[in-house]
C-alpha cells in the first residue's frame, strides 16, 4: 500500500444526477450498448508515463509534482507500480499502457537495463495476477535519452539503430510476457531537424528495415497482439515521416507490410497534422487499418501538442461513430495519453481527471451508438451512392472502356441532374442525437 490515494473512494457509476466528485454519470461499464459492455466497448488505458512518471515540467520550468515513487532505484519503481495498480483499482479501468523507460530505472548498460526490465516485469506480473487489469499495449521509450537524438531506427549511426533494435526486442518481450494486446511504435525523432544533413532514401529503408524485423519476430515469438504504429507529423522533430495515417499506409504499402500493421490514432497528432480525429479514424478505417486510439487534445490555440484529457462530448462522438462505422476496437482500446495540467498537484486531481475523461468518452459513445443504430445517417449515405446499384453503371468500375462509356453517354443522351448534398438536413439529424 502507498497510501497515496487514501482519501479517495473507488469510483463507481452513480448515474447522471448524481452530485459526488467521486462517481461515474455515464460510464456505466456494465451498461450493454449495441451489443456489448460498456467496457468492452471502450476498453480504456490508463498511460503510466504521464500518470505517474511525468513530473510536471515543460519548456519554461521543471517539476512540479512531488511523487513519493519519483527517484531512479528499482525500490522506486516498484512503488511507482503500487501506486498504479491502486489508481486502476479504484477507477475499475480495464487496461494500462507502458515505455520500458515509465516503469524501470536506466541501467547503466544495456544488459542492466534489461535486466531491470525483467524484474519489474515480472513484479507488474504478480499485480495483474492479483487484480482484473490488464495490458492494452507496450513500447519503447526511443526518443528522451540523448541516444536517440537523431532518431532510433533512422539515425545516421548504425550502433543506434543496433541499440534500438535490441532495445523494442526487450520491449516485445515484456509485452508478450504480460499478455499485451498490442505493441505501439511511436516515431518521435524518426524524422529530421534539417534536410541540410539527411538523407531521406537512406533512412526510409532503415526504417521500413527495421518493422520487418519487429514484424517477423512478433511471428518468431508467437506474439498474437496487433503491432501498431502512430503517426505524428512533427514534434520533438521538425518533420516526422509517420506523418498521417496516409502517410503511414504509404510507407507500409512500400515495405510489404500493409498487411501486419496498423495504427494507433491520437486525436492531437490529428489535428497537428491538419486534420480531423474522425478523418484519420474514417481513413484508417477505410484502408484496412484501424487499430487503437489515443483519446487526448490539444489546446486549440496554442498550437502544440499539451496533450490533455477529452472535455468534448460531440467531439468525441464524431470519432467513436467512425470507430462504430469500423465494427468497434478488436484488440484496440481508448488510451488516455493525456496528463494533467501542472498546478494539478493532488492525488484527486490524477483521479478525477480520469473519471471526467471516461464519462466524457462514455457519453460520446452512447450518443454515437443511438445514431449509428437509428441507421438513418447511414441510409442517406447509402442514398447518396444508390446510382451505382445499376449494373449499367457497375460496369464502368468493372472493366468498361473509356470508349464504351463514351458510346454510352451518346447513346443514351446521359445528362446529370446535381442533387443535393444535404449536409444542414444531416447536421440537423447529428444534433438530435449528440
Ligand atoms: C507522443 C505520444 C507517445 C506515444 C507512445 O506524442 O503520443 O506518448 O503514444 O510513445
Ligand atoms: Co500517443
Amino acid at each position: 500500500m502507498t497510501h497515496f490515494f487514501d482519501r479517495i473512494p473507488k469510483i463507481r457509476y452513480e448515474g447522471p444526477d448524481c452530485t459526488s466528485d467521486y462517481a461515474y454519470r455515464h460510464y456505466d461499464p456494465d451498461a450493454v450498448v449495441l451489443g456489448k459492455r460498456l467496457e468492452d466497448q471502450l476498453r480504456f488505458a490508463v498511460a503510466w508515463w504521464h500518470s505517474f512518471a511525468w513530473p510536471g515540467g515543460d519548456p519554461f520550468g521543471g517539476a512540479t509534482f512531488e511523487r513519493p515513487w519519483f527517484g531512479d532505484t528499482m525500490a522506486h519503481a516498484k512503488l511507482k507500480a503500487d501506486a498504479a495498480f491502486e489508481m486502476f483499482d479504484l477507477l475499475g479501468v480495464p487496461f494500462f499502457c507502458f515505455h520500458d523507460a515509465d516503469v524501470r530505472p536506466e541501467g547503466a548498460s544495456f544488459a542492466e537495463s534489461v535486466r531491470n526490465l525483467e524484474e519489474i516485469v515480472d513484479y507488474i506480473g504478480q499485480k495483474m495476477a492479483g487484480q482484473r487489469t490488464r495490458l492494452l499495449w507496450g513500447t519503447a521509450n526511443l526518443f528522451s535519452h540523448r541516444r536517440f537524438m537523431a532518431g532510433a531506427a533512422t539515425n545516421p549511426d548504425p550502433n543506434v539503430f543496433a541499440y534500438a533494435a535490441a532495445t523494442v526486442k526487450s520491449c516485445m518481450d515484456a509485452t508478450h510476457r504480460l499478455g499485451g494486446e498490442n505493441y505501439v511504435l511511436w516515431g518521435g525523432r524518426e524524422g529530421y531537424e534539417t534536410l541540410l544533413n539527411t538523407d531521406l532514401t537512406r533512412e526510409a529503408e532503415q526504417a521500413g528495415r527495421f518493422l520487418q524485423m519487429v514484424v517477423d519476430y512478433k511471428h518468431k515469438i508467437g506474439f498474437k497482439g496487433t503491432i501498431l504504429v502512430e503517426p505524428k507529423p512533427q514534434e520533438p522533430s521538425k518533420h516526422q515521416y509517420d506523418y498521417d495515417v496516409a502517410s503511414v499506409y504509404g510507407f507500409l504499402k512500400r515495405f510489404g507490410l500493409e498487411g501486419e500493421v496498423k495504427v494507433n490514432i491520437e486525436q492531437g497528432h490529428a489535428i497537428l497534422a491538419g486534420h480531423s480525429f474522425e478523418h484519420e479514424i474514417a481513413l484508417a478505417a477505410s484502408l484496412g487499418l484501424f487499430g487503437s486510439i489515443d483519446m487526448n487534445r490539444n489546446d486549440y490555440q496554442s498550437g502544440w501538442d499539451t496533450d490533455q484529457f477529452p472535455d468534448s462530448v460531440p467531439e468525441m462522438a464524431r470519432a467513436y461513430y467512425e470507430i462504430l462505422r469500423a465494427d468497434g476496437f478488436t484488440t484496440g482500446g481508448t488510451n488516455f495519453d493525456a496528463k494533467l495540467r501542472r498546478q494539478s498537484l493532488d492525488p484527486e486531481d490524477l483521479i478525477l481527471a480520469h473519471v471526467g475523461a471516461m464519462d466524457v468518452c462514455a457519453r460520446a459513445f452512447k450518443a454515437a451508438a443511438a445514431l449509428y443504430e437509428d441507421g438513418a445517417l447511414e441510409a442517406a449515405r447509402a442514398a447518396r451512392y444508390a446510382g451505382w446499384n445499376d449494373p449499367a453503371n457497375r460496369t464502368m468500375l468493372q472493366g468498361a472502356t473509356l470508349e464504351e462509356i463514351s458510346d454510352r453517354v451518346l447513346r443514351d443522351g446521359i445528362d446529370p441532374k446535381p442533387r443535393s448534398g444535404r449536409q444542414e438536413r444531416l447536421e440537423n439529424l447529428w444534433n438530435r442525437f449528440v
